[in-house]
């Protein structure tokens, strides 16, 4: 059968007389029977990565591309004068993540799926993702994002199981979707909901919903906290439902292919990704001696079989449940977590090391204890938490300890969000790169040649003439072509430093009205959703907005320098904005980004990092070399040291330095106030005099310094292309395969 009449025969009518849903709903269901008749048998071992984010993003063309099928349905549609971009846009974007740590998870599941890796996804079925951010006075709102359709990829199972809290029970059903691997293997993510949720809880328009009824609320929503602990009783019901389920499933298969639970280790890993999901060690336990395993053995057996990520080195994000609410929520398990603190307290002195201190429960602690492997997920993160953040675990177990460089798909990150330069680098150096990342290091060979750079250059300003009708068409914003092209999306926090930058626009801001204007006017664009109950983050969007307003109204500035803050920024807003840009901004505060994965993106699509030594900009920096990256700042070291100390004064650089203090003075300026709320921007105008946690005052002038530097260099557009070539060349260690070989070869032997 032709693709025509594949399509054809799936909507049941032709294409030309289809609308765009119809193909859309067709193009869905042909997927999926592709997907169902690529299941391979399973093997004796199998991978759980748990995880309460995956934040997956659209599936449709990730899922043609991977099934070798894109180019052919593209054209295909084309014919009957249907053009698949706009079909792309039926679908919804699940946000079934914050940020990092989810979209990880979803690069993860790809790669698992093409290595041909037997390893599946365990997390929710949240029926609203992280919630949908409308700008609105310069003021970021929050409101529902309701991704679920009648046609979506998610398949209903048979598989349901009783869950017991403290006080009640539910029902929950799995939900599957398939994982299309790059011609390989289909694996699932196994996302579990309720069947007792209802929607009508939540209230009018908003996010607030009744957060005590939690046989209905249960799987609404994810959390839309991003490190800062705001989470409450019904976040340790979320992640015991996910975790109970998950352990059911995980013995329900190991059982069913042979194990006697006793060689349970021999069937399972479980990747325990970040403290989420660390109920399922006592709840692996538990359901052992319900199966009837002693608890001595249970807990040896789930030590074989659990292994940690960490992905963060804030104190603050590290989760600690109150023991009251473990007691309320989830009474089985208190007295087995007892149990493990108590073996802990027989073998260990250092107190610090504790499971149960102070009433809290502290989830990282036994997963360390009882975890079999502790990973970091870049090289700086993993040594800072064996010799500071968990130096006294360090000391116990060096051996569990290991780090795991992030990586992203470059189906998704390349193939699919860049296809212009994905042609470029297959007419160059052939297929091989999109099975092996390490081959784009042939494009070395190009470093010297005009006629290639300059095709370089061509791709990218061709997508950023995609990205301009982009952002016309859907929020209205005009950015120049002609311009650089400078990109900070992430998170909103303040360690992420999105101030800085700001303070930079309002220095750049300055200078033009004096007369020095930059030599190419200049597009700054700013991508971020705040938590809800993070004041200060949303202060910071808040300044963001107003300048934005004030600098694309002023005809002395506008020509020269435009502010751009895209809205709901989310992962296919990032495939749009990442193939345009020229600058990254990858600016933390040295010690404490665990990795960032944004970097990796902008670096394999040709931009330039502007970053401190932070995270995985080490690596990038290592790989590029001094001449491809601009790096600044106080290196990690003496940011540790500083706050040992503990007599930071943000107050005093502000003193010493004319251009800080006018930039920071401008915040409370009458321009300023005129367009913004002066509690919202007193009170970060006072946050960074009074305390600057994250310390961009001493990182001001070199940042300064650093950005002019680097759009000094991209006039120079041969020696600029050959930065990009180079960077592109070397991404290939980034390549979440790498990462997923490195994981298995280590940690999960499959
Ligand atoms: C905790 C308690 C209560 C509610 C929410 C949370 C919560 C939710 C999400 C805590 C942390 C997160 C997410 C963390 C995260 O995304 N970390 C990022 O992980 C990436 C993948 O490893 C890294 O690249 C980033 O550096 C890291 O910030």
């Amino acid at each position: 059968m032709s693709m025509r009449e594949m399509i054809e025969s799936k909507i049941g009518k032709d294409l030309a007389n289809a609308s765009n849903e119809e193909i859309y709903t067709g193009l869905l269901y042909i997927v999926k029977d592709m997907a169902r008749d690529k299941q391979s048998t399973e093997g004796k071992k199998k991978l759980y990565y748990v995880s309460a984010e995956f934040l997956i993003g659209k599936l449709l063309s990730n899922n043609l591309i991977n099934l070798g099928i894109y180019d052919e349905v593209k054209n295909t549609l084309a014919e009957s004068g249907k053009n698949i971009a706009e079909i792309e846009e039926i679908e919804n974007e699940p946000s079934l993540g914050n940020g990092g740590l989810g979209r990880l998870a979803a690069c993860f599941l790809d790669s698992l799926a093409t290595l041909g890796l037997n390893g599946d996804g365990v997390g929710l079925c949240y029926h609203f993702g992280l919630f949908r951010q409308k700008f609105e006075n310069n003021l970021q709102n929050e409101v529902p994002d309701r991704w679920l359709t009648e046609n979506s990829w998610l398949n209903r199972t048979d598989k349901t199981y009783k869950v017991s809290f403290g006080g009640f029970d539910v029902t929950s059903r799995m939900y599957d979707i398939d994982v299309v691997g790059y011609n390989n293997r289909t694996n699932k993510l196994h996302l579990f909901d309720i069947e007792s949720v209802d929607e009508n809880l939540v209230e009018g328009g908003g996010i607030g919903f009744n957060k005590e009824d939690i046989a209905k609320n249960l799987t609404l929503f994810l959390y839309p906290d991003d490190s800062d602990d705001k989470g409450r009783i019904l976040r340790v019901y979320q992640q015991y439902f996910m975790v109970t389920n998950a352990a059911c499933l995980i013995l329900d298969e190991a059982v069913e292919k042979g194990s006697n639970l006793h060689d349970l280790s021999d069937y399972v890993a479980v990747q325990i990704n970040d403290t989420h999901p660390s109920m399922i060690i006592p709840e692996l336990i538990r359901q052992l001696q319900i199966r009837g395993i002693l608890i001595d053995e249970a807990i040896e057996i789930v030590s074989k079989v659990c292994a940690y990520t960490n992905h963060t080195i804030l104190a603050e994000a590290l989760e600690k449940w109150p023991e009251d609410f473990l007691i309320k929520a989830v009474p089985e398990l208190m007295p087995i977590i007892r149990e493990l603190d108590n073996k802990v307290k027989e073998k260990v002195d250092d107190e610090s090391t504790y499971i149960i201190k102070d009433g809290l429960v502290h989830m990282a602690h036994m997963d360390i204890h009882y975890g079999y492997s502790i990973n970091g997920v870049a090289y700086l993160h993993t040594e800072i938490l064996k010799a500071t953040e968990l130096n006294n675990f360090y000391k116990l177990y060096p051996e569990k300890f290991n780090n795991k460089t992030n990586g992203i798909t470059f189906r998704r990150w390349l193939m699919e969000c860049n296809p212009k330069l994905s042609e470029l680098i297959t007419s160059l150096i052939g297929e091989g790169w999109k099975k092996d990342a390490n081959e784009l290091e042939k494009l070395g060979a190009f470093v010297d040649d005009e006629e290639v750079l300059n095709k370089f250059l061509a791709v990218k300003h061709e997508n950023k003439i995609v990205l301009k009708d982009y952002l016309k068409k859907e929020q209205d914003i005009d950015i120049d072509t002609h311009s650089i092209i400078d990109i900070q999306v992430k998170r909103l926090h303040e360690y992420k430093r999105q101030q800085m930058n700001v303070l930079y626009v309002i220095h750049k801001y300055f200078e033009i009205k004096e007369g020095k204007r930059p030599g190419r006017p200049i597009t700054v664009i700013f991508g971020a959703k705040a938590a809800p109950a993070y004041i200060i983050a949303k202060d910071i969007i808040h300044l963001i907005l107003c300048l934005s307003e004030i600098v694309n109204n002023d005809p002395e500035v506008s020509p020269y320098l435009k502010v751009v803050m895209v809205e709901n920024y989310n992962v296919t807003l990032a495939e749009k904005l990442i193939p345009a840009c020229d600058i990254s901004e990858q600016i933390s505060l040295a010690s404490k980004e665990a990795s960032g994965t944004g970097n990796m993106k902008f670096m394999l699509n040709g931009a330039v990092t502007l970053g401190t030594m932070d995270g995985a900009n080490v690596e990038i920096a290592e790989l590029v070399g001094d001449e491809n990256i601009f790096t600044f700042g106080e290196d990690s070291q003496t940011v540790i040291d500083r706050y040992k100390r503990g007599n930071y004064s943000s107050r005093k650089y502000y003193e010493e330095d004319e251009l800080l203090k006018r930039a920071v003075d401008f915040i409370m300026s009458d321009k300023v106030l005129a367009v913004g709320c002066r509690e919202n921007l007193e009170r970060l105008y006072n946050e960074l005099l009074g305390k600057d946690y994250f310390m961009t005052f001493p990182d001001f002038r070199e940042y300064v310094k650093t950005r002019d530097a680097a759009y000094l260099a991209f006039e120079d557009r041969i020696a600029w292309a050959k930065k990009m070539l180079v960077n592109i060349s070397k991404a290939g260690f980034f390549s979440s395969d790498r990462t997923i070989e490195q994981y298995n070869k280590d940690i999960w032997r499959l």
